[in-house]
């Protein structure tokens, strides 16, 4: 039983989660999947915190399910589809739904369920070394924590299926050039780049942001008429917050606005 599968640094409005299973490439093991379960629900309960960064200990993001888990000691598998429901959908629903924006750190490769929980997250910044490997069809599996929707919606039908059904990795600069993915920054500057980056969504319009978020989700299943009501009702919601105000207020005086995320 590895000692803090998940780490957790509190900083000024944000909190940064590192996957920490390193030797595995911090795959999943149910106790993993727990702890960051609880890392997430502390995050998303505590009003001070307005952005999250997700990222991975050492050389890999993380290498999705530990199979080491799925072979028992005689060699059989047994029937899946339990850790998915109990696991890794509420996993990528909860990443969805936090009412901040939340930015992945790719820090190394990104495989399998691995890959598909970093395209969950809000923003994805890969260092240049990283790669996504829909590592599924290596092993006669399906493309699961959201990845067959994911995919199609973000680089198209034809380049989905050959990464889904070839397991072939794509670079971080490929899946930059793709669509997939926000940024590629640098290795040496990833981490950086993204306090960066959530400190000045720690310091925006948090309530705001949420919308924005919520707007953009619901695009994907929306008619242009269901979503210009979605936005006209999100709208009505976000000018009724004090950071909707201030902001306003600092265009006119021609000054930095300062968010409360009220
Ligand atoms: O309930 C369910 O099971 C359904 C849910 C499924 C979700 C899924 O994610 S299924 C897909 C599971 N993941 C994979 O199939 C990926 C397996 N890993 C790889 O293909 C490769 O490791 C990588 C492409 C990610 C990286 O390759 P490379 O050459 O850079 O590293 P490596 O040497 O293969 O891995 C380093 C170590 O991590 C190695 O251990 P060792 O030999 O040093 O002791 C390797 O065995 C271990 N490792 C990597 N991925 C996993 C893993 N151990 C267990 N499970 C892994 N997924």
């Amino acid at each position: 039983m590895d000692e803090n599968p998940v780490l957790v640094e509190r900083r000024d409005g944000y909190r940064i989660i590192t996957l920490n299973r390193p030797q595995r490439l911090n795959a999943f093991t149910e106790a993993m999947h727990c702890v960051l379960r609880d890392a997430l629900d502390a995050a998303e309960t505590d009003p001070a915190c307005r952005a999250l960064l997700l990222t991975g200990a050492g050389r890999g993001f993380c290498a999705g399910q530990d199979l080491a888990d799925r072979l028992s000691a005689a060699g059989e598998t047994s029937v899946l589809g339990g850790a998915l429901e109990t696991y890794y959908n509420p996993l990528v629903r909860k990443l969805r739904a936090l009412p901040f924006p939340v930015v992945a750190a790719v820090n190394g490769v990104a495989a399998g369920a691995g890959a598909n929980i970093a395209l969950a997250c809000d923003i994805v910044l890969a260092a240049r070394s990283a790669s996504f490997v829909q590592a599924f069809a290596k092993i006669g599996l399906v493309p699961d924590s959201g990845g067959t929707w994911f995919l199609p919606r973000l680089i198209g039908a034809a380049r989905a299926r050959g990464l889904a059904l070839t397991a072939e990795p794509l670079p971080a600069e490929k899946a930059e050039a793709w669509g997939l993915i926000w940024k590629v920054v640098d290795d040496a500057a990833l981490l950086a780049e993204a306090e960066k980056l959530c400190a000045a969504f720690a310091a925006g319009p948090t309530i705001g942001l949420a919308l924005i978020k919520r707007a953009l989700d619901a695009s994907w299943d929306n008619d242009l008429e269901s979503q210009l009501e979605l936005e006209r009702e999100l709208q009505r919601q976000a000018s009724l917050t004090p950071d909707y105000a201030e902001g306003v207020r600092a265009f006119m005086a021609k000054r930095k606005p300062h968010f409360s995320g009220r």
